[in-house]
């Protein structure tokens, strides 16, 4: 695993021989690595070395540290992919998995600059700011913002974005989402983030945002997100 007289750093290869043997599944999930004394004396290299190979794996999302136990091999990340048009409940679900939901904020307030032309409406007009921590298993995997005319989305409460936004506008108010654009952009989390979700100040996160519209082409709504870099990634499928 380890060449001496490779130009790359020990500890890149190292790190990348260990990201390896967890891709092709031969560590696998919640199995225990050996200790930095060991893996320093089986490639004969420094713990310095080893605990920097570590560390990355483990601000990456490829290992946890438990203290006191050891470091485990991380569960799987979550593979999204950016295909069809839908909502983080019905992700969850798709997974197998539990969504929920912590509503930080539920309030109205009037559109500035920015988001009334985003949405399509008079600036100063009300509209809907929700900030929900989004959850998997219980597990903080997102941080989302949304914006919402109030005029499209009447009778939204706290308790209905406790639950599925896209399933209230789509079953309760009969209307039909058709459409998005979704930018997305690396970023590190900041402190209130980083608390938010789990993560340590600095640990690499994804920001999503999503501008969604209706089948008349109205503009439904203007979300903006922080995915946890260490669970999720996002897949494309191209052709040529
Ligand atoms: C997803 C969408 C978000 C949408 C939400 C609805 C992204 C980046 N964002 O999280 O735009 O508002 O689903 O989820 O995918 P809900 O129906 O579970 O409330």
């Amino acid at each position: 695993m380890i060449n001496k007289h490779s130009p790359l750093p020990i500890y890149y290869q190292l790190e990348q021989g260990i990201k390896e043997m967890i891709e092709k599944q031969q560590l696998k999930p919640g199995e225990m690595i050996p200790s930095e004394r060991e893996l320093a004396e089986t490639y004969d290299i420094s713990r310095m070395t080893v605990r920097q190979a570590i560390n990355n794996l483990v601000n990456d999302g490829y290992l946890v540290r438990k203290r006191g136990k050891g470091t485990f091999v991380a569960a799987k990340k979550i593979e999204q992919p950016l295909k069809g048009l839908t909502s983080f409940s019905e992700d969850m679900r798709a997974r197998g998995m539990d969504p929920g939901t912590n509503v930080l904020d539920f309030h109205i307030i009037p559109a500035d600059q920015s988001l009334a032309q985003q949405l399509d409406i008079r600036e100063g007009s009300d509209i809907y700011e929700i900030r929900r921590i989004r959850l998997a298993d219980q597990l903080p995997m997102a941080l989302e913002t949304s914006y919402l005319p109030c005029a499209l989305v009447p009778g939204l409460t706290r308790g209905i974005v406790s639950g599925s936004v896209y399933e209230f506008i789509e079953n309760k108010l009969g209307l039909t989402i058709r459409s998005a654009v979704q930018v997305l952009e690396a970023s590190v989390a900041r402190k209130v983030e980083a608390n938010l979700l789990q993560v340590k100040e600095g640990a690499p996160v994804l920001s999503i945002q999503r501008n969604s519209y209706l089948e008349n082409g109205r503009p439904l709504e203007v979300v903006r997100s922080i995915y946890r870099g260490d669970r999720y990634k996002f897949t494309i499928e191209m052709e040529r």
